[in-house]
């Protein structure tokens, strides 16, 4: 019996902490399969992190959608002078810099979701990530289900894209997260 409760402190010394302080390893597979848009751009995305913790994984989505958002902001930046006299191609590009910018839109969303995961808040990381999609699809979208969307001939469907499936992975990691 001493023997048992002496072990039983060990025990409890060695588990309590590694709770306390639980880093999540989830594998790039097992999150790529609950991703549905673009597994394999997952895939591609998550290999150069093998075996990294949830949290750094969250963190590096996070800094690539960054990348991609200004990369979205600077060509919108580019096409709105381009639009001259066409009112409606004006309008559209002007709506998505609202989505996307950092005047409430992504850019703005993705720095307070960043501020959550670092404070262990998952939860309001989750709700950002939620907001991130929102903001996509108000670009991409038009108000009315029965209006089409926008025939955008630019490259800022496919930036927007590469942006959507980031996003994506992100959603999967902060759903882990809460787990
Ligand atoms: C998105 O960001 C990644 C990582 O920085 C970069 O490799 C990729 O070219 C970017 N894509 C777009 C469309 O901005
Ligand atoms: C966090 C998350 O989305 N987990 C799901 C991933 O996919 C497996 C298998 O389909 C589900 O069981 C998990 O709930």
């Amino acid at each position: 019996m001493l023997r048992f409760s002496s072990l039983m402190v060990v025990f409890l010394f060695c588990v309590v902490p590694s709770i306390s302080y639980a880093v999540k390893v989830v594998e790039a597979d097992a999150i790529c399969k609950n991703v549905t848009t673009n597994p394999s751009f997952c895939l591609t995305l998550l290999k150069s992190k093998h075996g990294a913790d949830l949290v750094t994984l969250a963190q590096y989505t996070i800094d690539v959608a960054r990348i991609n958002v200004t990369n979205i902001v600077n060509l919108i930046k580019k096409l709105i002078p381009q639009t001259g006299n066409d009112r409606e191609a004006k309008n559209y590009y002007e709506n998505c810099l609202s989505s996307f910018g950092s005047n409430g839109g992504a850019l703005s969303t993705l720095v307070r979701g960043e501020q959550y995961l670092k404070n262990g808040d998952y939860v309001g990381f989750g709700v950002k990530v939620s907001g991130l999609f929102a903001e996509y699809l108000s670009c991409v979208e038009t108000d009315s289900p029965t209006d089409p969307p926008y025939p955008d001939k630019s490259l800022l469907p496919k930036y927007a894209g590469v942006f959507h499936d980031v996003v994506e992975i992100m959603n999967v990691i902060s759903l882990y997260l809460t787990e």
